[in-house]
């Protein structure tokens, strides 16, 4: 084990996707071996290793995928999740016994727990999604270039690789069973999901991201769910010792998703989004495919809600690569004292045309896995707030007084506190040149504790979305916020997402990234068909289509500062797509989209000195480069497969900006 490569045989025409419901890796496996009928077993032999929970409330397909991967992962004991407080204590009694937790005892209910320093962020070259076609998970590329839009295996390649890691990989430990929803539970917009882990870590950590427990067993009954396999692969006895007491087995690592049998398998990381497979796994990939085949849009956005002095509230959703700051802004404390933000949610929208052609959005999550580093009382007051209880914090530096800390948090700590690191580093100082916490070291925490979530975040029919906002990192040569001429033109733009890299992924540097719709290393299906399917709903006429929005808050001037004060002053964008939304007159036409009309954005009583010529200027030889790059990426990356509709907005777009 170890070298993963691609593999790029079977290549075909787009292909349908199909056998949705096909059965679960461990339980084909275990056909092969016995041969017998899987749905007909007796579940008995297991019995007796359940510890917690009781094996015969569990709806029957739900047994008999619990049951084939127990005899295939071999777990000591069984724990059944039900999602109440009491399970809450023992998970955390356990997780302090093992020494992955400790307590932060300044705070009320938060825990700290640090990794193993190889385990800390999600591992892209290792996720793969296996499908029959390899033209249904990512374009065929130009020939010579690497793909970059996902990486595919054939489900049988996978069977080979699941089957060198999965048997056996629980021994000595104990599976939990979470049975969990994506969305308030019995929502027509949610989905359901059985999680098998052996991460009392995890288990603990999808009770605050998902609604987890008895109740969605009621509301599954014998429905189909999306199965979740994960293993932190380190059986027991141990054969070297751990770092920080955190299981994981990097050099093994793989994040399998097989959408053909709505089956996810990860295997050797027990961090974020490679583990807590409800969000980018689920939420993302799978569900982006079940947005394809059921008409709807699951995406990596943040939803809020802004409410002008009047009471008039509207509800916009926005798209930013990881750790751009969608958090913040979607917890934002309004600068414009007219309006107040509320919360619905920060990392992931499901979005679904109802009948009378509104875009509706629920937020699939129960909580905010949001980046520390850069959350303060002066980015984002209720996020501080929200984590001071109920919170596991990982990777964070803790302080002597029983505290967290992470820079950013400079200016918010006693001087006379002592800081450790993230590694250990007693008495921690900027001067020793390394960081206090590690770039995406984590807060995991309930929305429900945000003081400004929305009364409709958990509305089964989700709530109205009137605009659609994308953005990045962009230090140069892109505006502070422009509109999308029409859907074709916004689609377009979601597609020429551009960004500087994050710290949530192993890249490295600041390098300007392609991220299309912020959605790269989370599409669940070949980028040109997601394109389609996103242009298709220009097709009804009944649908009232959201406007779209490009905004980009950190331009920088010729001395690398920010032009833009951000944050709370972001309110003044909003204000103006508010009021864009609302039919006003506020915009006129640039080679790029609509640009605010001069004076139309409310700058009363901002304390910078913003130089707005300059925030919104469009230089031409930058935005001729840029069309060279993003005509580049679509021949290489999506060729055959980017929509014709596409190649003709960037053609249009490159006329315009050459006759600037
Ligand atoms: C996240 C990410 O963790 O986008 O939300 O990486
Ligand atoms: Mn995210």
């Amino acid at each position: 084990m170890g070298s993963l490569d691609i593999k790029t045989k079977r290549l075909s025409v787009e292909g349908k996707l199909k056998d949705v419901n096909g059965p679960s890796f461990s339980s084909r496996i275990s056909q092969e071996i016995k041969g017998n009928n899987a749905l007909n077993r007796p579940y008995q032999s297991i019995a007796s290793q359940v510890l917690y929970g009781r094996l015969n409330d569990l709806p029957k397909k739900v047994r008999h995928y619990v049951e084939d991967n127990v005899k295939l992962c071999k777990p000591d004991t069984i724990h059944i999740c039900d999602g109440s407080e009491r399970e809450n204590e023992l998970l955390l009694y356990l997780l302090q016994r093992d020494g992955m937790i400790k307590p932060l005892p300044k705070m009320d209910n938060c825990w700290l727990a640090r990794t193993d320093p190889k385990d800390v962020a999600r591992v892209e070259s290792r996720t793969f999604i296996a499908t029959e076609e390899m033209r249904d998970t990512i374009p065929v590329v130009k020939n010579g270039v690497t793909g970059t839009l996902g990486n595919w295996m054939s489900p049988e390649d996978m069977d080979t690789e699941l089957n060198m890691r999965f048997p056996g990989c629980m021994k000595g430990r104990t599976m939990y069973v979470i049975p969990f929803s994506m969305g308030p539970v019995g929502s027509a917009l949610s989905k359901i999901g059985i999680e098998l882990t052996d991460s009392a870590y995890v288990a603990a950590s999808m009770r605050i991201m998902t609604r987890v427990g008895t109740k969605v067993l009621k509301t599954l009954g014998n429905g189909d769910f999306v199965k979740c396999l994960h293993s932190v692969g380190v059986p027991l006895p141990l054969k070297e010792p751990l770092n920080n007491n955190w299981p994981c087995n990097p050099k093994d690592t793989i994040i399998a998703h097989l959408p053909e049998r709505n089956e996810i398998c990860s295997f050797g990381s027990g961090y974020g989004g490679n583990s807590l497979l409800g969000k980018k796994c689920f939420a993302l990939r799978i569900g982006s495919i079940l947005g394809k085949r059921e008409g709807w849009l699951a995406e990596h956005m943040l939803i809020l809600g802004i409410e002008n002095s009047k009471g008039v509230k509207k509800y916009f959703v926005a798209a930013f690569p990881s750790a751009c700051g969608k958090t913040n802004l979607a917890m934002m404390k309004s600068a414009l004292p007219d309006y107040k933000v509320t919360c619905v949610g920060d990392d992931i929208a499901w979005m679904r045309f109802d009948k009378d052609g509104k875009l509706r959005a629920i937020n699939p999550e129960a909580g905010f896995f949001g980046v520390a580093p850069g959350t303060s009382m002066k980015t984002n007051p209720m996020a501080m707030e929200t984590i001071s209880r109920n919170t596991i914090f990982t990777n964070v530096a803790e302080t002597s007084d029983g505290g967290v800390f992470w820079e950013g948090l400079e200016g918010e700590v006693p001087r006379t506190t002592k800081i450790k690191s993230w590694l250990g580093v007693e008495d921690w100082h900027p001067e020793q040149g390394k960081q206090a916490a590690h770039p995406n070291s984590r807060f995991c925490t309930p929305a429900a504790q945000c003081p400004i979530m929305d009364e409709k975040w958990q509305d089964p029919e989700g709530v109205p979305i009137e605009a659609i906002i994308f953005g990045g990192r962009r230090p140069e040569g892109i505006p502070l916020v422009y509109e999308a001429f029409n859907w074709q033109h916004g689609v377009y733009m979601g597609a020429s997402m551009r960004s500087e890299a994050t710290a949530a992924a192993e890249h490295k540097g600041k390098v300007i990234m392609h991220d299309p719709f912020a959605m790269r290393p989370f599409f669940g299906y070949n980028f040109g068909h997601y394109l389609k399917h996103w242009l298709s709903f220009q097709d009804k006429e009944t649908n009232k289509l959201p406007k779209i929005y490009h905004v980009n808050w950190f331009r920088k001037d010729k001395n690398g500062r920010f032009m833009w004060p951000g944050f709370g002053e972001n309110a003044r964008v909003l204000d103006w797509i508010f009021r864009r939304v609302d039919g006003e007159d506020c915009a006129v036409p640039s080679a790029i989209g609509n640009l605010p009309k001069k004076g139309s954005l409310n700058l009363e009583g901002l304390q910078d000195n913003v130089d707005m010529d300059a925030l919104f200027s469009i230089p031409k030889d930058y935005w001729q480069q840029e069309v060279r790059d993003i005509a580049k990426y679509f021949d290489e990356q999506v060729h055959e497969d980017l929509p014709p509709e596409i190649m003709k907005e960037l053609r249009g777009l490159e006329a315009r900006v050459n006759a600037l």
